[in-house]
């Protein structure tokens, strides 16, 4: 069984929205062509409360891009983004969710950042998503969406954690910083997983 995460193809995440990744509309029809050739999709979605920690806007003097600790965690700040109700934390408009069967959302609980569509950034509580793959019977996991360096690479890291056979499908995921996927590429090779073109996909 092989599942297709598509990670938080959503508005502010494409060009237009307020934390868009460059080129990140290019990947839509890809994802939308790569869906039917799986057994099982599932999306995640950021989802924060209008305070999120991981906003700039909630700590004074500091600005976007910054880093700070958080509760013992480095965290990069953002732009507010992922607004849970607002039209930046919707799925674009040209993402096919018909085959969607479930949404696990993340980044709810103010005070901690979630990359990984699998656990929070301090790993201390699970969104579900390892215990509902490993409950359909899925042993490959096949990671899309955005950002390629950031929720792209944290999933992909705690698939591998969590035992799935782990593909990056490079082509369908656009990075934040390019430098930083080219490192997070050479750590998800080292850890294991495989880093593949859709066209690979049958
Ligand atoms: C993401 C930064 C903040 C992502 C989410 O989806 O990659 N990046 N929140
Ligand atoms: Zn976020």
């Amino acid at each position: 069984m092989k599942a297709l995460l598509v990670i938080d193809i959503q508005n502010d995440f494409i060009p237009g929205g307020a934390l868009a990744v460059p080129g990140g509309d290019e990947i839509i029809s890809i994802v939308n062509q790569l869906q039917p050739k799986f057994d099982l999709v599932v999306a995640t979605q950021d989802w924060h409360p209008a305070q999120h920690k991981s906003f700039a806007t909630q700590h004074s003097g500091k600005n976007v891009f910054d880093i700070i600790q958080l509760h013992g965690l480095e965290q990069s700040l953002w732009p507010d983004h992922c607004v849970q109700g607002t039209w930046g934390a919707e799925f674009s408009q040209e993402l096919d969710m018909n085959r969607v069967e479930a949404i696990f959302r993340k980044g709810t609980n103010p005070e901690i950042d979630s990359y990984s569509g699998f656990y929070d950034n301090g790993h201390q509580k699970s969104t579900a998503l390892a215990d509902y793959l490993k409950g359909k019977g899925v042993r490959e996991v096949y990671v899309a969406g955005l950002a390629a360096d950031f929720c792209v690479y944290f999933t992909a890291k705690d698939a591998l954690k969590e035992g799935f056979q782990t593909f990056v499908i490079e082509d369908a995921t656009r990075a934040i910083s390019p430098e930083g996927f080219e490192k997070a590429k050479e750590d998800l090779l080292q850890k294991g997983a495989t880093i593949i073109k859709s066209t690979v996909v049958h």
